[in-house]
């Protein structure tokens, strides 16, 4: 990854700021490291020392980010809103698939709140002009008091177009520089809204969950594309995502009938 000279002349996040708005969300309890390999990592290890649903803990720099599958998430220091938000849910675990797509919804939603035409792809990709500019890595943690949720989101904020790290890539700043709102902006709208967006599907039951699918599903960029899936082991489904299914599936009508891939069977969904 190339990384300019720019990210020696961008602030640290403002500490005073971020506690001052999140005193106004108490439940959500502020962790800020200057540094941390992963906020995921850390956040699991909090969970297992017994740490209360609701605890955030953000890096302002995070260094071995992890994406699924072992793949990486890298972002250049100063650039980017990186945090893991730790849940105890109580839903059965039936419905934890729905986590990560929830996160990725809410995370779409709150992008657009700033001005921004964010999208979600199946399952969890958060996408600008096609581009991906938010990435979301949900963990199970076991511990004493039973399962936890690491909610990890990384966030391209101020990053520049040649510290991208792939050319998949996107950031707030790429896709609209005049809009680009602070890291702490975009720290606390993101996470009081996935926070929110969580408790109201938690507290819902069936409706609540059934209103997630349809709005999901109304706003997934997947939906309706021509896809092609890499499924762990080397085969691939290629046809037409049309549904996302009450499971949080993707629904693909393929040559030889309707497919239905769970998130964990996924490698990879691109368009045709
Ligand atoms: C993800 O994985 O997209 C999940 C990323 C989650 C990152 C957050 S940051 C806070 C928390 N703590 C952590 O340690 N992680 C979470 P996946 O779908 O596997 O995508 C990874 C792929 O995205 C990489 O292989 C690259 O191709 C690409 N990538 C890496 N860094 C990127 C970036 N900054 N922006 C866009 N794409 C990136």
């Amino acid at each position: 990854m190339v990384v300019t000279g720019d990210s020696d002349l961008r602030p640290p996040l403002d500490e005073h700021v971020l506690a001052e708005e999140l005193a106004l969300t108490p439940d959500l309890t502020l962790e800020l490291l200057a540094e941390s390999p992963s906020t995921n990592q850390v956040a699991g290890d909090r969970a297992r020392d017994g740490a209360p649903d609701g605890l955030l803990v953000v890096a302002d720099h995070q260094t071995a980010g992890r994406g699924r599958l072992d793949r990486t998430w890298e972002t250049p220091p100063g650039a980017a809103v990186t945090f893991s938000l730790l849940l105890r849910p109580t839903v059965p675990a039936s419905s934890w698939p729905w986590l990560p797509l929830l996160t990725g919804h809410t995370v779409a939603k709150a992008l657009a709140s700033f001005g921004y035409d964010a999208r979600v792809k199946w399952p969890n990709d958060v996408l600008i002009d096609g581009r991906k500019v938010a990435g979301i890595l949900v963990e199970r943690v076991e511990t004493d008091s039973g399962p936890a949720a690491v909610v990890g989101v990384g966030i391209n904020v101020l990053t520049e177009a040649e510290e991208l790290p792939v050319p998949t890539a996107t950031s707030l700043a790429v896709a609209h520089a005049d809009l680009t709102p602070t890291r702490e902006g975009v720290l606390l709208g993101v996470a009081a809204a996935v926070r929110e967006g969580y408790d109201a599907w938690q507290a819902g039951g069936s409706e609540a969950a059934a209103r997630l699918a349809s709005s999901y599903v109304a706003a997934c960029a997947t939906v309706g594309q021509d896809v092609r899936v890499d499924l762990p082991g080397g085969t691939t489904l290629t046809g037409r995502a049309v549904d996302v299914d009450l499971d949080g599936r993707l629904v693909v009508e393929t040559a030889d009938g309707v497919e239905k891939v769970g998130a964990g069977d996924v490698v990879h969904v691109v368009p045709e």
